[in-house]
């Protein structure tokens, strides 16, 4: 797309850069230990190793990031696991309609099971042909594209699938729920 102004959503600054932000702690989890996990309302929880998760088909997207804090950056291409392959094994219960991710450092973020289910939402453990770095997330994070980048939690371990919304680490202290970079969803 060569017009900014449709790719770039209002407020935002676009940089090179890839930023590093969390809460501090940065989890080191070898990849023998790794494990991924969803429970809750589905008709088929899973607890895969690293080796599971790799033999699960793979999936290439290219996507914009934009993070809260103003930076959006183009053009990350994410290797993983797609969230339509994901909920075709889990089979969500018609109950289910609101995720919440858990992460290795106690980050915790909610989303809608509509926002993951999404052509353009995976589980990444690859950025730009490399291992996802341990400081942007890795071994795997999930990437959820359409919003504010707080929502696609690092090091992730743990999803579980409910029937009501539970707000997460920044959505209890202020942040959007919704987190639509398009609206600005950014606070309250
Ligand atoms: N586990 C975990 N995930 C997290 C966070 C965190 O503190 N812990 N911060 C969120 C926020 S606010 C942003 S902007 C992005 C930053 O990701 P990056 O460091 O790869 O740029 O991670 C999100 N996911
Ligand atoms: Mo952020």
């Amino acid at each position: 797309m060569s017009d900014n102004s449709r790719r770039l959503p209002p407020g935002q600054v676009l940089t090179q850069k890839f930023p590093v932000l969390d809460l501090g702690v940065k989890p080191d989890i070898p990849l023998d230990q790794w494990r991924f996990s969803v429970s809750g309302l589905v008709e088929n929880p899973i607890d895969w190793d690293w080796q599971e998760f790799k033999s699960q088909p793979q999936t290439t997207i290219v996507t914009d990031i934009h993070c809260v804090t103003t930076w959006s950056r183009y053009d990350n291409e994410w290797q993983g696991v797609s969230a339509k392959h994901l909920l075709d094994v889990l089979r969500p219960r018609p109950e289910a309609a609101f995720l919440v991710f858990y992460s290795h450092d106690g980050y915790t973020t909610n989303v809608p099971l509509q926002a993951f289910n999404d052509d353009d939402v995976m589980l990444a453990h690859s950025w730009n042909g490399e291992p996802l770095s341990r400081e942007h997330g890795g071994p795997v994070r999930p990437v959820i594209p359409k919003l504010y980048f707080w929502k696609s939690a690092k090091w992730v371990k743990h999803i579980t699938f409910m029937d009501k919304d539970a707000p997460g680490y920044w959505e209890v202290r202020g942040y959007h729920n919704d987190a639509d970079p398009w609206k600005e969803e950014r606070f309250g």
